[in-house]
């Protein structure tokens, strides 16, 4: 049997299309949506994702504002430009991509965030919220994860979910958002004694770890649903976290890399930026 393969740059493709609809209206009643994005230095995937997010507001019709930045730009011009953005009455959205170069700090950045316009979700006001089921931004590639698992046509509630990886801006938050669709969530990290066995009990699996091809074939319960977060770069190819050629085997569904949750990271992105024009 091989597995379906979860077509993540088309559902990211129709959500985009709802949303240019959506938007369009919203510029008929003179409530355009504005994002503002913040790219400091050069780091060269950055600069991919950035160019992408413009791309789709073009699509969509958001308004776009790319703010590029030199590496070497002190810690207050950025908290004011940040600022700049709050007051802002133009803007609903704002991302200042990440990671930010050496020197800067990244946490006090996030906290200079209007949490109304964190778009990202990563504002502790947010991550709170999130925590205690209470609304707010939620981060946009673990919002695209449960989105994909949705679309499956698969119920979340009562399945056995395991996310290996506890970020702050992946792992963490999907298990978050399992556990509200009332899965029974299992988190998997670098000190866990067995990863592998953890994920044979998982019904859906999700690999946001930052290591090529770690998921194994035998790590897979027959019939699984795996999402694979990971992007790596190996000999210049993009692969995920997932051994896909052999996964695919075993799994009854699985996304590919790239072209599976990168996409929905940026249509989710879109999403929040309407939902917060919206709450303005
Ligand atoms: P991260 O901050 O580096 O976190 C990696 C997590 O994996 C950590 O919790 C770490 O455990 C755990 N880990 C590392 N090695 C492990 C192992 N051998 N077994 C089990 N757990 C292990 O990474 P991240 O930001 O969450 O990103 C993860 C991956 O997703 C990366 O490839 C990244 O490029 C990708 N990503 C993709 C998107 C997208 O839109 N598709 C968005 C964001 C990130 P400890 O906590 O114990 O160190
Ligand atoms: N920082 C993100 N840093 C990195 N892949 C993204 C991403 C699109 N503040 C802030 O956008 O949400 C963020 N907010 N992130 N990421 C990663 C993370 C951030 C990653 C991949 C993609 C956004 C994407 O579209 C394509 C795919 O998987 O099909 C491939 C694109 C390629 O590299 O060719």
């Amino acid at each position: 049997m091989s597995a379906r393969i979860i077509d993540g740059k088309g559902i990211a493709q129709e959500i985009r299309a709802e949303l240019a609809k959506k938007v369009a209206e919203m510029t008929t009643q003179g409530n355009q949506p504005g994002l503002a994005v913040v790219l400091v230095g050069d780091d060269p995937a950055s600069a991919v994702y950035v160019r992408q997010k413009r791309r789709a507001c073009e699509e969509i019709g958001i308004r776009s504002v790319i703010h590029r930045l030199p590496a070497d730009i002190s810690q207050q011009e950025l908290l004011s430009l940040v600022e700049e953005c709050n007051q802002d009455k133009s803007i609903h959205g704002i991302l200042v991509q990440l990671p930010l170069p050496d020197g800067l700090n990244e946490e006090e950045v996030i906290e200079a965030i209007s949490p109304a316009k964190d778009v990202d979700g990563f504002h502790p006001i947010n991550v709170g919220r999130l925590q205690i089921g209470k609304g707010g931004s939620i981060p946009c590639t673990p919002a695209g994860v449960v989105e994909l698992v949705r679309r499956t046509g698969t119920p979340i509630e009562g399945k056995h979910v395991v996310v290996v990886g506890r970020s702050n801006i992946v792992g963490k938050p999907a298990a978050t958002l399992f556990l509200q669709e009332n899965a029974t969530v299992t988190i998997c990290h670098s000190r866990t004694k067995d990863v592998a066995a953890e994920c044979r009990r998982a019904d859906i699996l999700v690999a946001a770890v930052g290591r090529p091809r770690l998921v194994k074939k035998d790590w897979i319960k027959p019939g699984a649903i795996v999402i694979d977060v990971g992007i790596n770069r190996v000999d210049g190819k993009l692969v995920g976290d997932v051994d896909f050629d052999e996964v695919k085997d075993v799994a009854g569904a699985i996304t590919p890399v790239p072209g599976g949750v990168g996409p929905m990271t940026i249509a989710m992105l879109m999403k929040a930026t309407v939902e917060a024009a919206l709450r303005a």
